[in-house]
């Protein structure tokens, strides 16, 4: 007897944006074998084929069951040569050659060390790689000239490469607002990407930030970004202004998939320490209360220590009240800290926060186009183009039969531009 065989007899519509993909599915093992080879292939430059197992993982988690056989996904869509021989693989053995000789690679490994550093692309690890620097140590020993985003991703390295939690990204939210709402009443700050989604942790936190009066958005961030380092929250930014009217090629043209949105990427100063913590300019004061770690309670013995090399006491910008961070993440991030290179464990960490600004007529396209995943945005634009002869950015909807641009106010409303189910944000985890 073969149990689930009626999974073949469903049918499964072959674009993602047109199935529901929860964050938890029934399919991980798989589909972490699938990912690591488009992984790999998109390290290797080789965007095709890491669209394909990307493919085939999506639909994977988009089953209501688990696959126990080959023979369940006879008549399923996104299922490519490769990917169906990897499947079997491990349904079969349990493990894919392929996906134990590519994650034991020194190439891949290499590519994976060197890209996860802030402001390396596949492009210039690659070249590293070539150069015989593998980890981000060495790179730091080959004395190579580093961009400013460059340097702050190896200084933070081991921090940014700790995931984000969620309590984290509310933390972070928490600030976002109150710098925004300081500079312009009234704003509106959503958390976009995986979050979003509904993930617990994340690799960044990204915002999406807009005004209902149209035209009150602009020139915010670089108003946010001053806000926000006078404060001393940021490590790192690098602001982008928008860029709508140096193009003139209309908002929703496919030839770039850039937005072109007020942005800032950062590295923000996140306080991690639990609670009973007060900091006065520059020096924090922990009362010595019981706080609740993953090897259970420790009390930590009160001490007056500096917080922060660039935030001290004659600093003339009033310092972060308590902003506070509880988890079990807490004790990773403590480990992490303590092994960095400063002196002594300390109390914060860094994490990478997008912000982007959008005007209120583009807030529902940016919304959708910023909460992912990767894969969902990818196929809701693939359909747009070869089901509707349209064109979807994260800034329009353009119509080309009937040439013109059609206006949303809601993500519902694109998707019933589209002819789609709406998918809501948690089942876009594709
Ligand atoms: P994470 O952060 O790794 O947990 O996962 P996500 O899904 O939050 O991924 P992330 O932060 O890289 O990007 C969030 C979404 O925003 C992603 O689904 C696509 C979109 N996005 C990111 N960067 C760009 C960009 O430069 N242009 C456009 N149009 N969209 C972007
Ligand atoms: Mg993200």
């Amino acid at each position: 007897e073969k149990p689930g065989l009626e999974l073949a007899v469903v049918s499964v519509p072959s674009y993602a944006c047109q199935r529901h993909t929860p964050l938890l599915h029934h399919n991980i093992t798989l589909t972490d074998a699938l990912s690591i080879l488009a992984e790999n292939a998109e390290l290797g430059e080789n965007e095709g084929r890491g669209v394909a197992f990307r493919r085939a993982a999506a639909l994977l988690k988009s089953l209501p069951q688990e696959v126990r056989g080959a023979e369940q996904l006879r008549g399923l869509p996104c299922l490519g040569e490769h990917s169906l021989r990897v499947i079997k693989e491990v349904l079969e053995d349990g493990v894919s050659l392929e996906v134990e000789t590519t994650t034991h690679s020194e190439q891949f490994k290499a590519m994976k060390a060197l890209t996860g550093i802030f402001g390396v692309g596949a492009k210039t690890a690659d070249r590293w790689f070539r150069e015989g620097i593998h980890t981000p140590s060495d790179l730091q020993r080959s004395g190579h000239t580093l961009n400013r985003a460059q340097r702050a991703g190896l200084q933070y390295y081991d921090e940014l490469n700790l995931p984000v939690t969620k309590s984290e990204a509310v933390a972070i939210g928490q600030i976002v607002e109150r710098a925004v709402h300081a500079v312009l009443p009234g704003a509106e700050i959503t958390l976009i990407g995986g979050f979003r989604r509904g993930k617990q942790t994340g690799h960044d936190v990204d915002f999406l930030i807009t005004h209902p009066d149209e035209g009150r958005e602009e020139g915010l961030m670089p108003k946010v970004v001053s806000w926000l380092e006078a404060q001393g929250f940021l490590l790192y930014q690098k602001t982008t202004g928008n860029s709508y009217l140096e193009s003139k090629e209309g908002p929703a043209r496919p030839a770039s998939n850039m937005d072109r949105f007020e942005r800032c990427f950062s590295i923000f100063r996140l306080s991690t320490d639990n609670e009973g913590r007060e900091i006065q300019t520059g020096r924090e004061i922990q009362t010595g209360r019981e706080i609740q770690t993953g090897d259970g309670p420790q009390t930590y013995s009160p001490t007056l220590t500096n917080t922060d090399p660039h935030t001290h006491s004659d600093s003339p910008h009033p310092l972060p009240q308590t902003l506070v961070v509880v988890g079990d993440h807490a004790q990773k991030v403590s480990w992490v800290l303590g092994h960095s290179q400063c002196s002594g464990p300390r109390s914060w960490r860094a994490v990478r926060v997008d912000l982007v600004v959008s005007p209120y007529s583009q807030f529902a396209f940016a919304l959708l186009g910023w909460t992912g995943s990767k894969l969902f945005e990818r196929e809701l634009r693939r359909w747009a183009v070869h089901e509707k002869a349209m064109t979807l950015s994260s800034h329009a909807l353009y119509d080309r039969k009937r040439t013109q641009y059609l206006r949303a106010s809601s993500e519902e409303e694109i998707f019933a531009h589209l002819g789609l189910e709406y998918i809501p944000p948690c089942d876009r985890n594709a």
